[in-house]
Protein backbone atom coordinates (compact mmCIF):
# COMPACT_ATOMS: atom_id res chain seq x y z
CA UNK A 1 0.00 0.00 0.00
CA UNK A 2 1.92 3.43 -1.16
CA UNK A 3 1.31 6.44 1.09
CA UNK A 4 -1.36 8.76 1.08
CA UNK A 5 -0.25 12.00 -0.12
CA UNK A 6 -1.25 16.20 1.18
CA UNK A 7 -4.31 16.76 -1.21
CA UNK A 8 -2.82 19.44 -2.78
CA UNK A 9 0.00 17.22 -4.66
CA UNK A 10 -2.98 15.32 -6.23
CA UNK A 11 -4.08 16.35 -9.54
CA UNK A 12 -7.93 17.01 -9.01
CA UNK A 13 -10.31 14.65 -10.86
CA UNK A 14 -14.23 14.55 -11.91
CA UNK A 15 -15.47 11.64 -10.71
CA UNK A 16 -19.56 10.32 -11.46
CA UNK A 17 -21.06 8.51 -9.11
CA UNK A 18 -23.76 6.10 -10.28
CA UNK A 19 -26.60 3.94 -8.82
CA UNK A 20 -27.95 2.14 -11.53
CA UNK A 21 -31.64 0.84 -11.42
CA UNK A 22 -31.66 -3.07 -11.99
CA UNK A 23 -33.78 -4.39 -15.42
CA UNK A 24 -36.66 -5.80 -13.50
CA UNK A 25 -36.63 -3.39 -10.07
CA UNK A 26 -39.88 -2.17 -9.22
CA UNK A 27 -40.28 1.28 -9.21
CA UNK A 28 -41.13 2.20 -5.06
CA UNK A 29 -42.79 5.08 -4.28
CA UNK A 30 -40.26 5.17 -0.98
CA UNK A 31 -36.83 4.85 -2.29
CA UNK A 32 -33.88 6.43 -0.58
CA UNK A 33 -33.14 10.21 -1.64
CA UNK A 34 -29.58 8.50 -2.27
CA UNK A 35 -27.86 5.07 -1.46
CA UNK A 36 -25.91 4.96 1.83
CA UNK A 37 -22.57 3.70 0.15
CA UNK A 38 -22.94 6.66 -2.47
CA UNK A 39 -23.31 8.87 0.55
CA UNK A 40 -20.61 7.47 2.24
CA UNK A 41 -17.88 7.91 -1.01
CA UNK A 42 -19.44 11.88 -1.33
CA UNK A 43 -18.52 12.41 2.11
CA UNK A 44 -14.88 10.89 1.97
CA UNK A 45 -13.96 12.13 -1.05
CA UNK A 46 -10.97 14.49 -0.31
CA UNK A 47 -12.22 18.05 -1.19
CA UNK A 48 -10.22 19.04 -4.46
CA UNK A 49 -12.03 16.39 -6.32
CA UNK A 50 -15.37 17.32 -8.10
CA UNK A 51 -18.28 14.45 -7.87
CA UNK A 52 -21.86 14.20 -9.64
CA UNK A 53 -24.68 12.22 -8.92
CA UNK A 54 -26.68 10.31 -11.32
CA UNK A 55 -29.63 7.88 -9.89
CA UNK A 56 -31.25 5.95 -12.31
CA UNK A 57 -33.71 5.25 -9.30
CA UNK A 58 -35.08 8.55 -9.92
CA UNK A 59 -34.70 8.43 -13.97
CA UNK A 60 -31.27 10.32 -13.99
CA UNK A 61 -30.14 10.53 -17.41
CA UNK A 62 -26.11 9.65 -17.83
CA UNK A 63 -24.36 11.41 -19.74
CA UNK A 64 -21.83 8.79 -21.62
CA UNK A 65 -20.04 11.67 -23.59
CA UNK A 66 -19.40 13.55 -20.31
CA UNK A 67 -15.85 14.01 -19.77
CA UNK A 68 -14.89 12.51 -16.35
CA UNK A 69 -11.73 11.27 -14.72
CA UNK A 70 -13.70 7.96 -12.97
CA UNK A 71 -17.26 6.58 -13.03
CA UNK A 72 -17.64 4.83 -9.98
CA UNK A 73 -21.13 2.89 -9.99
CA UNK A 74 -22.92 0.85 -6.74
CA UNK A 75 -24.55 -2.60 -7.12
CA UNK A 76 -26.57 -4.82 -5.39
CA UNK A 77 -27.49 -8.26 -7.19
CA UNK A 78 -30.58 -7.02 -8.56
CA UNK A 79 -29.14 -4.14 -10.79
CA UNK A 80 -25.50 -5.48 -11.13
CA UNK A 81 -26.11 -6.46 -14.68
CA UNK A 82 -27.46 -2.86 -15.59
CA UNK A 83 -24.35 -1.53 -13.84
CA UNK A 84 -22.30 -3.59 -16.05
CA UNK A 85 -23.93 -2.35 -19.20
CA UNK A 86 -23.46 0.97 -17.97
CA UNK A 87 -19.62 0.18 -17.04
CA UNK A 88 -19.26 -1.33 -20.52
CA UNK A 89 -20.11 1.69 -22.18
CA UNK A 90 -18.27 4.05 -19.92
CA UNK A 91 -15.04 2.04 -21.17
CA UNK A 92 -15.88 1.41 -24.69
CA UNK A 93 -15.83 5.27 -25.09
CA UNK A 94 -11.89 5.30 -22.61
CA UNK A 95 -13.28 6.50 -19.62
CA UNK A 96 -12.10 4.57 -16.26
CA UNK A 97 -14.93 2.43 -14.17
CA UNK A 98 -14.45 1.18 -10.71
CA UNK A 99 -17.36 -0.85 -9.23
CA UNK A 100 -18.27 -1.22 -5.61
CA UNK A 101 -21.00 -2.24 -3.42
CA UNK A 102 -21.97 -5.57 -1.77
CA UNK A 103 -22.92 -7.70 -5.21
CA UNK A 104 -19.27 -7.34 -7.15
CA UNK A 105 -17.51 -7.80 -3.61
CA UNK A 106 -18.25 -11.40 -3.20
CA UNK A 107 -18.08 -11.38 -7.15
CA UNK A 108 -14.72 -9.95 -8.25
CA UNK A 109 -13.71 -12.39 -11.16
CA UNK A 110 -17.11 -11.34 -12.49
CA UNK A 111 -17.16 -7.66 -12.55
CA UNK A 112 -13.79 -7.20 -13.36
CA UNK A 113 -14.28 -8.01 -16.43
CA UNK A 114 -16.57 -4.59 -17.20
CA UNK A 115 -14.30 -2.66 -14.94
CA UNK A 116 -10.78 -1.35 -14.59
CA UNK A 117 -11.19 -2.05 -10.85
CA UNK A 118 -13.30 -3.01 -8.18
CA UNK A 119 -13.37 -2.67 -5.11
CA UNK A 120 -14.04 -5.34 -2.68
CA UNK A 121 -15.86 -4.69 0.83
CA UNK A 122 -15.70 -1.16 2.89
CA UNK A 123 -14.36 1.55 1.02
CA UNK A 124 -13.64 4.27 3.62
CA UNK A 125 -9.86 3.39 4.14
CA UNK A 126 -9.36 2.66 0.72
CA UNK A 127 -11.10 5.56 -1.65
CA UNK A 128 -8.23 8.21 -1.11
CA UNK A 129 -5.46 5.67 -2.09
CA UNK A 130 -7.74 4.84 -5.15
CA UNK A 131 -8.32 8.50 -6.01
CA UNK A 132 -4.46 9.28 -5.93
CA UNK A 133 -3.18 6.03 -7.77
CA UNK A 134 -5.64 6.95 -10.70
CA UNK A 135 -4.30 10.43 -10.44
CA UNK A 136 -0.61 9.22 -10.80
CA UNK A 137 -2.29 6.65 -13.66
CA UNK A 138 -1.47 3.83 -11.38
CA UNK A 139 -4.74 2.24 -10.56
CA UNK A 140 -4.73 -1.24 -8.98
CA UNK A 141 -7.11 -4.19 -10.49
CA UNK A 142 -8.55 -4.52 -7.46
CA UNK A 143 -8.76 -2.73 -3.93
CA UNK A 144 -9.97 -5.13 -0.99
CA UNK A 145 -10.77 -3.82 2.35
CA UNK A 146 -8.74 -6.79 4.04
CA UNK A 147 -5.50 -5.33 2.82
CA UNK A 148 -6.29 -1.90 4.58
CA UNK A 149 -7.01 -1.13 8.72
CA UNK A 150 -10.34 -2.38 9.51
CA UNK A 151 -13.21 0.76 9.36
CA UNK A 152 -13.75 0.86 13.45
CA UNK A 153 -15.61 4.21 13.15
CA UNK A 154 -17.90 4.88 10.43
CA UNK A 155 -17.55 8.51 9.44
CA UNK A 156 -20.32 11.33 9.28
CA UNK A 157 -22.42 12.27 6.15
CA UNK A 158 -21.60 15.32 4.71
CA UNK A 159 -24.97 16.18 3.74
CA UNK A 160 -24.38 19.64 2.20
CA UNK A 161 -21.62 18.20 0.03
CA UNK A 162 -24.39 14.97 -1.09
CA UNK A 163 -26.74 17.43 -1.94
CA UNK A 164 -24.78 19.52 -4.08
CA UNK A 165 -23.46 16.66 -5.88
CA UNK A 166 -27.50 15.16 -6.19
CA UNK A 167 -29.93 16.12 -8.94
CA UNK A 168 -32.57 15.66 -5.54
CA UNK A 169 -34.17 18.49 -4.34
CA UNK A 170 -35.45 19.05 -0.51
CA UNK A 171 -38.04 16.79 0.51
CA UNK A 172 -41.08 16.95 2.56
CA UNK A 173 -42.27 15.54 5.43
CA UNK A 174 -43.31 12.47 3.23
CA UNK A 175 -40.29 11.57 1.81
CA UNK A 176 -37.98 10.49 3.89
CA UNK A 177 -33.95 11.16 4.34
CA UNK A 178 -31.45 8.69 4.64
CA UNK A 179 -29.23 8.58 7.96
CA UNK A 180 -27.40 5.47 9.51
CA UNK A 181 -26.12 5.65 13.84
CA UNK A 182 -24.83 2.08 13.34
CA UNK A 183 -23.24 0.05 11.34
CA UNK A 184 -23.08 -3.83 11.15
CA UNK A 185 -25.13 -6.70 12.79
CA UNK A 186 -23.47 -9.35 14.62
CA UNK A 187 -25.81 -12.33 14.41
CA UNK A 188 -25.37 -14.84 11.65
CA UNK A 189 -28.89 -15.46 9.66
CA UNK A 190 -27.74 -17.35 7.13
CA UNK A 191 -29.13 -15.60 3.87
CA UNK A 192 -28.23 -12.21 4.58
CA UNK A 193 -25.22 -10.70 3.30
CA UNK A 194 -24.06 -8.74 6.36
CA UNK A 195 -22.42 -11.07 8.69
CA UNK A 196 -20.01 -11.96 6.16
CA UNK A 197 -19.63 -8.47 4.79
CA UNK A 198 -19.66 -5.52 7.21
CA UNK A 199 -21.29 -7.06 10.03
CA UNK A 200 -19.16 -9.13 12.93
CA UNK A 201 -17.60 -5.30 13.73
CA UNK A 202 -20.97 -3.15 15.04
CA UNK A 203 -19.93 0.46 15.62
CA UNK A 204 -21.89 2.95 16.74
CA UNK A 205 -21.72 6.71 16.15
CA UNK A 206 -21.06 8.79 19.02
CA UNK A 207 -24.48 11.11 20.18
CA UNK A 208 -22.51 14.41 19.07
CA UNK A 209 -21.88 13.24 15.62
CA UNK A 210 -25.25 11.91 15.38
CA UNK A 211 -27.16 15.23 16.96
CA UNK A 212 -25.02 17.34 14.45
CA UNK A 213 -25.47 15.36 11.34
CA UNK A 214 -29.47 15.23 11.78
CA UNK A 215 -29.17 19.19 12.29
CA UNK A 216 -27.37 19.35 9.27
CA UNK A 217 -30.11 16.70 7.07
CA UNK A 218 -33.08 18.23 8.12
CA UNK A 219 -31.21 22.20 7.18
CA UNK A 220 -29.87 20.79 3.76
CA UNK A 221 -32.26 18.23 2.78
CA UNK A 222 -36.07 19.60 4.48
CA UNK A 223 -38.72 21.81 3.64
CA UNK A 224 -41.17 22.64 5.59
CA UNK A 225 -44.68 22.57 4.01
CA UNK A 226 -48.78 21.97 4.37
CA UNK A 227 -47.32 18.04 4.88
CA UNK A 228 -45.75 18.73 8.23
CA UNK A 229 -42.84 20.42 10.09
CA UNK A 230 -41.07 16.98 11.08
CA UNK A 231 -38.48 15.47 8.96
CA UNK A 232 -39.02 11.99 8.52
CA UNK A 233 -35.49 10.07 8.01
CA UNK A 234 -35.05 5.92 7.23
CA UNK A 235 -32.27 4.61 9.40
CA UNK A 236 -30.08 2.26 7.00
CA UNK A 237 -29.00 0.78 10.22
CA UNK A 238 -28.80 -3.34 9.76
CA UNK A 239 -29.93 -3.42 13.42
CA UNK A 240 -30.15 -0.23 15.59
CA UNK A 241 -31.23 -2.04 18.81
CA UNK A 242 -27.37 -4.47 19.60
CA UNK A 243 -26.21 -2.63 22.14
CA UNK A 244 -28.46 -2.01 24.56
CA UNK A 245 -27.27 0.70 26.60
CA UNK A 246 -25.95 3.09 23.07
CA UNK A 247 -29.22 2.69 21.81
CA UNK A 248 -30.79 4.08 24.48
CA UNK A 249 -28.37 6.91 24.56
CA UNK A 250 -28.38 7.61 20.91
CA UNK A 251 -32.54 7.45 21.59
CA UNK A 252 -33.17 9.63 24.16
CA UNK A 253 -30.51 12.33 21.72
CA UNK A 254 -33.08 11.66 18.80
CA UNK A 255 -35.83 12.52 21.16
CA UNK A 256 -34.71 16.05 21.36
CA UNK A 257 -33.87 16.34 17.70
CA UNK A 258 -37.85 16.59 16.53
CA UNK A 259 -37.65 13.67 14.00
CA UNK A 260 -39.82 10.90 12.77
CA UNK A 261 -37.82 7.89 11.51
CA UNK A 262 -38.11 4.25 10.99
CA UNK A 263 -35.11 1.66 11.20
CA UNK A 264 -34.28 -2.51 11.38
CA UNK A 265 -34.20 -3.56 14.59
CA UNK A 266 -34.82 -6.95 15.63
CA UNK A 267 -38.03 -8.43 17.34
CA UNK A 268 -35.53 -9.40 20.67
CA UNK A 269 -34.91 -6.00 21.50
CA UNK A 270 -38.60 -4.63 21.38
CA UNK A 271 -39.50 -7.35 24.27
CA UNK A 272 -37.66 -4.70 26.17
CA UNK A 273 -40.07 -2.00 27.16
CA UNK A 274 -38.07 0.51 28.33
CA UNK A 275 -36.10 0.21 24.53
CA UNK A 276 -39.84 0.46 22.80
CA UNK A 277 -41.15 3.58 25.30
CA UNK A 278 -37.76 5.55 24.19
CA UNK A 279 -38.10 4.57 20.55
CA UNK A 280 -41.60 6.10 20.68
CA UNK A 281 -40.56 9.15 22.68
CA UNK A 282 -37.58 9.44 19.84
CA UNK A 283 -40.53 9.75 16.73
CA UNK A 284 -39.81 5.77 15.52
CA UNK A 285 -42.97 5.72 13.65
CA UNK A 286 -42.23 2.12 12.34
CA UNK A 287 -40.14 -0.57 13.60
CA UNK A 288 -38.41 -3.13 10.81
CA UNK A 289 -39.09 -5.94 11.88
CA UNK A 290 -37.30 -9.26 10.04
CA UNK A 291 -39.85 -12.03 11.39
CA UNK A 292 -39.04 -14.50 8.27
CA UNK A 293 -41.07 -17.39 9.29
CA UNK A 294 -43.86 -18.22 11.46
CA UNK A 295 -42.51 -21.98 12.25
CA UNK A 296 -39.42 -21.72 14.93
CA UNK A 297 -37.61 -24.93 13.02
CA UNK A 298 -37.72 -22.93 9.84
CA UNK A 299 -35.80 -20.14 12.10
CA UNK A 300 -33.70 -22.34 13.30
CA UNK A 301 -32.49 -24.13 9.71
CA UNK A 302 -31.69 -20.06 8.86
CA UNK A 303 -29.73 -19.81 12.15
CA UNK A 304 -32.36 -16.97 13.20
CA UNK A 305 -33.56 -18.83 16.31
CA UNK A 306 -31.26 -16.86 18.39
CA UNK A 307 -33.36 -13.97 18.03
CA UNK A 308 -36.76 -14.98 17.16
CA UNK A 309 -39.03 -16.75 19.29
CA UNK A 310 -42.53 -17.21 17.35
CA UNK A 311 -44.25 -18.05 20.26
CA UNK A 312 -43.49 -14.22 21.51
CA UNK A 313 -44.35 -12.46 17.96
CA UNK A 314 -48.19 -11.78 18.75
CA UNK A 315 -47.65 -10.66 22.41
CA UNK A 316 -44.52 -8.09 21.19
CA UNK A 317 -46.10 -6.75 18.47
CA UNK A 318 -49.24 -6.09 20.50
CA UNK A 319 -47.48 -4.59 23.02
CA UNK A 320 -45.70 -2.20 21.31
CA UNK A 321 -48.45 -1.16 19.32
CA UNK A 322 -50.36 -0.17 22.62
CA UNK A 323 -47.22 2.17 23.10
CA UNK A 324 -47.74 3.22 20.09
CA UNK A 325 -45.13 1.74 17.78
CA UNK A 326 -46.29 0.39 14.35
CA UNK A 327 -44.79 -3.21 12.96
CA UNK A 328 -43.23 -3.46 10.38
CA UNK A 329 -43.28 -7.29 8.99
CA UNK A 330 -40.35 -8.91 6.44
CA UNK A 331 -40.86 -12.61 5.47
CA UNK A 332 -39.66 -15.63 3.35
CA UNK A 333 -41.06 -18.75 1.79
CA UNK A 334 -38.46 -21.14 0.54
CA UNK A 335 -39.71 -24.27 -1.10
CA UNK A 336 -37.73 -26.61 0.37
CA UNK A 337 -39.52 -26.08 3.94
CA UNK A 338 -42.58 -24.13 3.28
CA UNK A 339 -45.16 -25.52 1.83
CA UNK A 340 -48.90 -23.62 0.62
CA UNK A 341 -50.45 -24.11 3.97
CA UNK A 342 -47.35 -22.82 5.21
CA UNK A 343 -47.85 -19.50 3.20
CA UNK A 344 -51.52 -19.16 4.20
CA UNK A 345 -50.32 -19.17 7.80
CA UNK A 346 -47.77 -16.64 7.20
CA UNK A 347 -50.62 -14.43 5.34
CA UNK A 348 -53.14 -15.02 8.36
CA UNK A 349 -50.32 -14.17 10.93
CA UNK A 350 -49.54 -10.59 8.82
CA UNK A 351 -53.89 -10.25 8.95
CA UNK A 352 -54.46 -11.40 12.24
CA UNK A 353 -51.84 -9.29 13.58
CA UNK A 354 -52.04 -6.21 11.31
CA UNK A 355 -48.90 -5.61 10.57
CA UNK A 356 -48.30 -2.28 8.39
CA UNK A 357 -46.20 -2.94 5.10
CA UNK A 358 -45.63 -6.65 5.05
CA UNK A 359 -42.76 -7.82 2.13
CA UNK A 360 -43.17 -11.53 1.62
CA UNK A 361 -39.92 -12.65 -0.21
CA UNK A 362 -39.28 -15.66 -2.28
CA UNK A 363 -35.50 -16.89 -0.85
CA UNK A 364 -32.78 -15.87 -2.80
CA UNK A 365 -29.49 -17.19 -2.09
CA UNK A 366 -27.42 -13.64 -1.97
CA UNK A 367 -23.54 -14.39 -2.68
CA UNK A 368 -21.78 -13.59 0.05
CA UNK A 369 -24.77 -15.33 2.09
CA UNK A 370 -24.20 -18.96 4.12
CA UNK A 371 -27.33 -20.14 2.33
CA UNK A 372 -25.88 -18.68 -1.23
CA UNK A 373 -22.75 -20.78 -0.09
CA UNK A 374 -25.01 -24.24 1.01
CA UNK A 375 -27.04 -23.80 -1.63
CA UNK A 376 -24.39 -24.09 -4.63
CA UNK A 377 -22.85 -27.06 -2.90
CA UNK A 378 -25.92 -28.72 -2.34
CA UNK A 379 -26.94 -27.58 -6.33
CA UNK A 380 -30.35 -25.84 -5.40
CA UNK A 381 -29.57 -22.71 -7.75
CA UNK A 382 -31.41 -23.16 -10.59
CA UNK A 383 -31.31 -19.40 -11.87
CA UNK A 384 -28.43 -17.42 -11.45
CA UNK A 385 -29.94 -14.24 -14.05
CA UNK A 386 -29.16 -11.23 -11.25
CA UNK A 387 -31.81 -9.45 -12.50
CA UNK A 388 -33.91 -11.81 -10.85
CA UNK A 389 -32.54 -11.59 -7.70
CA UNK A 390 -35.52 -8.54 -6.96
CA UNK A 391 -36.43 -11.32 -3.90
CA UNK A 392 -39.46 -11.81 -5.71
CA UNK A 393 -38.70 -14.89 -8.00
CA UNK A 394 -38.16 -17.99 -7.82
CA UNK A 395 -34.39 -18.81 -8.50
CA UNK A 396 -33.82 -21.95 -6.03
CA UNK A 397 -34.95 -25.88 -6.69
CA UNK A 398 -39.07 -26.45 -6.25
CA UNK A 399 -39.04 -29.98 -6.30
CA UNK A 400 -41.61 -30.79 -3.98
CA UNK A 401 -43.98 -28.31 -6.03
CA UNK A 402 -44.21 -27.11 -9.68
CA UNK A 403 -42.38 -24.20 -10.23
CA UNK A 404 -45.11 -21.99 -11.59
CA UNK A 405 -47.11 -22.59 -9.19
CA UNK A 406 -45.41 -22.00 -6.55
CA UNK A 407 -44.51 -18.65 -7.63
CA UNK A 408 -47.84 -17.67 -8.46
CA UNK A 409 -49.22 -19.00 -4.85
CA UNK A 410 -46.47 -16.72 -3.27
CA UNK A 411 -47.54 -14.00 -4.72
CA UNK A 412 -51.17 -14.62 -4.43
CA UNK A 413 -50.39 -14.67 -0.78
CA UNK A 414 -48.38 -11.56 -0.48
CA UNK A 415 -51.50 -9.78 -2.13
CA UNK A 416 -53.54 -11.55 0.22
CA UNK A 417 -51.47 -9.19 2.94
CA UNK A 418 -52.99 -6.45 0.51
CA UNK A 419 -56.61 -7.35 0.16
CA UNK A 420 -58.92 -4.85 1.16
CA UNK A 421 -60.08 -5.83 4.54
CA UNK A 422 -56.17 -6.57 5.54
CA UNK A 423 -55.67 -2.91 4.70
CA UNK A 424 -58.94 -1.76 6.33
CA UNK A 425 -58.14 -2.99 9.56
CA UNK A 426 -54.30 -2.12 8.97
CA UNK A 427 -55.45 1.38 8.72
CA UNK A 428 -57.65 1.01 11.78
CA UNK A 429 -55.67 -1.00 13.94
CA UNK A 430 -52.27 1.53 13.48
CA UNK A 431 -51.54 5.04 13.51
CA UNK A 432 -50.45 6.97 10.67
CA UNK A 433 -53.21 6.30 8.96
CA UNK A 434 -53.01 8.18 5.82
CA UNK A 435 -49.50 6.59 5.26
CA UNK A 436 -50.71 3.13 6.12
CA UNK A 437 -53.50 3.70 3.06
CA UNK A 438 -51.41 4.89 0.55
CA UNK A 439 -48.76 2.82 0.72
CA UNK A 440 -51.01 -0.13 0.90
CA UNK A 441 -53.08 0.64 -2.14
CA UNK A 442 -49.75 1.40 -4.15
CA UNK A 443 -48.23 -2.38 -2.98
CA UNK A 444 -51.69 -3.59 -3.72
CA UNK A 445 -51.26 -2.28 -7.23
CA UNK A 446 -47.83 -3.34 -7.74
CA UNK A 447 -48.93 -6.83 -6.57
CA UNK A 448 -51.74 -6.90 -8.77
CA UNK A 449 -49.27 -6.24 -11.74
CA UNK A 450 -47.03 -9.31 -10.76
CA UNK A 451 -49.61 -11.55 -10.50
CA UNK A 452 -50.99 -10.84 -13.88
CA UNK A 453 -47.95 -11.18 -15.28
CA UNK A 454 -47.10 -14.33 -13.92
CA UNK A 455 -50.81 -15.37 -14.85
CA UNK A 456 -50.20 -14.47 -18.71
CA UNK A 457 -47.12 -16.38 -19.11
CA UNK A 458 -44.91 -13.22 -19.05
CA UNK A 459 -42.83 -14.12 -16.34
CA UNK A 460 -41.91 -17.57 -15.28
CA UNK A 461 -39.76 -19.33 -13.51
CA UNK A 462 -36.47 -21.30 -15.32
CA UNK A 463 -37.66 -24.97 -16.17
CA UNK A 464 -36.05 -27.12 -13.69
CA UNK A 465 -34.94 -30.71 -14.62
CA UNK A 466 -35.85 -33.64 -12.40
CA UNK A 467 -34.08 -33.34 -9.01
CA UNK A 468 -31.67 -36.33 -7.76
CA UNK A 469 -30.12 -35.35 -4.66
CA UNK A 470 -26.84 -35.37 -3.55
CA UNK A 471 -25.05 -38.20 -1.55
CA UNK A 472 -25.69 -36.90 1.93
CA UNK A 473 -22.09 -35.49 3.24
CA UNK A 474 -20.80 -37.59 5.74
CA UNK A 475 -21.36 -34.74 8.54
CA UNK A 476 -25.46 -34.89 7.39
CA UNK A 477 -25.14 -38.79 7.97
CA UNK A 478 -23.58 -38.37 11.54
CA UNK A 479 -26.45 -35.83 12.32
CA UNK A 480 -28.96 -38.14 10.67
CA UNK A 481 -28.00 -40.97 13.10
CA UNK A 482 -28.28 -38.35 15.80
CA UNK A 483 -31.57 -37.77 15.12
C1 LIG B 1 -31.05 -0.15 4.64
C2 LIG B 1 -31.31 -1.33 3.74
C3 LIG B 1 -32.49 -1.33 3.01
C4 LIG B 1 -33.49 -0.17 3.06
C5 LIG B 1 -33.03 0.99 2.25
C6 LIG B 1 -32.48 0.56 0.94
C7 LIG B 1 -31.86 1.67 0.21
N1 LIG B 1 -32.42 1.90 -0.93
O1 LIG B 1 -30.91 2.26 0.68
C8 LIG B 1 -34.80 -0.84 2.54
C9 LIG B 1 -35.63 -1.24 3.73
C10 LIG B 1 -35.71 0.00 1.65
C11 LIG B 1 -34.22 -2.07 1.83
C12 LIG B 1 -34.94 -2.78 0.91
C13 LIG B 1 -34.46 -3.92 0.29
N2 LIG B 1 -33.32 -4.56 0.54
CO1 LIG B 1 -31.99 -3.87 1.72
N3 LIG B 1 -30.66 -3.44 2.91
C14 LIG B 1 -30.39 -2.40 3.66
C15 LIG B 1 -29.12 -2.61 4.50
C16 LIG B 1 -29.53 -3.06 5.89
C17 LIG B 1 -28.16 -1.44 4.64
C18 LIG B 1 -27.70 -0.82 3.32
C19 LIG B 1 -26.81 0.33 3.60
O2 LIG B 1 -27.22 1.46 3.50
N4 LIG B 1 -25.56 0.07 4.03
C20 LIG B 1 -24.57 1.08 4.41
C21 LIG B 1 -23.68 1.44 3.20
C22 LIG B 1 -22.68 2.50 3.60
O3 LIG B 1 -22.99 0.26 2.84
P1 LIG B 1 -22.80 -0.20 1.31
O4 LIG B 1 -23.93 0.18 0.47
O5 LIG B 1 -22.41 -1.60 1.33
O6 LIG B 1 -21.56 0.69 0.83
C23 LIG B 1 -20.22 0.47 1.24
C24 LIG B 1 -19.45 -0.53 0.37
O7 LIG B 1 -20.27 -1.53 -0.21
C25 LIG B 1 -18.76 0.29 -0.65
N5 LIG B 1 -19.49 0.69 -1.86
C26 LIG B 1 -20.79 0.65 -2.14
N6 LIG B 1 -21.02 1.14 -3.38
C27 LIG B 1 -19.85 1.49 -3.89
C28 LIG B 1 -19.53 2.04 -5.13
C29 LIG B 1 -18.19 2.33 -5.41
C30 LIG B 1 -17.85 2.93 -6.70
C31 LIG B 1 -17.18 2.05 -4.44
C32 LIG B 1 -15.78 2.36 -4.72
C33 LIG B 1 -17.52 1.50 -3.22
C34 LIG B 1 -18.84 1.23 -2.95
O8 LIG B 1 -18.44 1.45 0.07
C35 LIG B 1 -19.50 1.78 1.00
C36 LIG B 1 -18.89 2.36 2.25
O9 LIG B 1 -18.08 1.43 2.89
C37 LIG B 1 -28.42 -3.74 3.68
C38 LIG B 1 -27.48 -4.63 4.48
C39 LIG B 1 -26.03 -4.43 4.05
N7 LIG B 1 -25.13 -4.95 4.80
O10 LIG B 1 -25.73 -3.83 3.04
C40 LIG B 1 -29.61 -4.48 3.06
C41 LIG B 1 -29.45 -5.12 1.66
C42 LIG B 1 -28.68 -4.18 0.78
N8 LIG B 1 -30.82 -5.24 1.19
C43 LIG B 1 -31.01 -6.31 0.56
C44 LIG B 1 -32.25 -6.68 -0.02
C45 LIG B 1 -32.33 -8.07 -0.61
C46 LIG B 1 -33.33 -5.79 -0.04
C47 LIG B 1 -34.72 -6.05 -0.64
C48 LIG B 1 -34.75 -6.81 -1.93
C49 LIG B 1 -35.55 -6.74 0.45
C50 LIG B 1 -36.92 -7.18 -0.01
N9 LIG B 1 -37.20 -8.44 0.18
O11 LIG B 1 -37.68 -6.42 -0.52
C51 LIG B 1 -35.24 -4.60 -0.79
C52 LIG B 1 -34.87 -4.01 -2.15
C53 LIG B 1 -35.18 -2.54 -2.24
C54 LIG B 1 -34.40 -1.87 -3.33
N10 LIG B 1 -34.94 -1.82 -4.52
O12 LIG B 1 -33.27 -1.42 -3.08
C55 LIG B 1 -29.76 -7.17 0.46
C56 LIG B 1 -29.10 -7.07 -0.91
C57 LIG B 1 -28.36 -8.35 -1.28
C58 LIG B 1 -27.58 -8.16 -2.53
N11 LIG B 1 -26.52 -8.92 -2.67
O13 LIG B 1 -27.92 -7.40 -3.38
C59 LIG B 1 -28.91 -6.60 1.66
C60 LIG B 1 -27.40 -6.70 1.50
C61 LIG B 1 -29.39 -7.37 2.92
C62 LIG B 1 -29.23 -8.86 2.80
N12 LIG B 1 -30.31 -9.60 2.68
O14 LIG B 1 -28.19 -9.41 2.82
N13 LIG B 1 -32.98 -2.33 2.21
S1 LIG C 1 -30.41 -9.86 12.32
FE1 LIG C 1 -30.82 -8.84 10.33
S2 LIG C 1 -28.93 -7.78 9.76
FE2 LIG C 1 -28.42 -9.20 11.42
S3 LIG C 1 -27.65 -11.02 10.35
FE3 LIG C 1 -29.85 -11.34 10.72
S4 LIG C 1 -30.91 -10.56 8.89
FE4 LIG C 1 -28.78 -9.79 8.83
Amino acid sequence: MATLRPPETIRPLRILLITPKGHKEEDSSQKALFLMGVGVLVSITPPQHHIELADELFGDPIDYAGRYDLVGITTRTMNVMRAYAIADEFRRRGTKVVLGGVHVSFNYDEAIAHADTVVCGEAEHLWAQLLQDLADGQLAPRYDSKDFPPVNEVPPLDYARIFAASRRDKVDARKSIPIFMTRGCPYTCAFCVTPNFTGRLYRIQSPETIRAQIAEAKRVFFKETKYGKTPWFMFTDENLGVNKQRTWEILEILAECDIKFSSFISINFLEDEKTVDLLVKAGCLMALVGFESVNQKTLQSYNKGRTNSVQRYAEIIDNCRKAGLNIQGNFLTNPAMDSYEDMAATERFVRDNNLVMPIYSIITPYPGTQLYKDYKEQNLIVDEDWDKYTAHNLVVRCDRYDPLEYQLRYLQHFLGMYAWPAIFNRVRNNSNRLVNLVTSVLFRKNLQDQVASVQSGKRRPVQQGRYTSPAPTEKAERELAAD
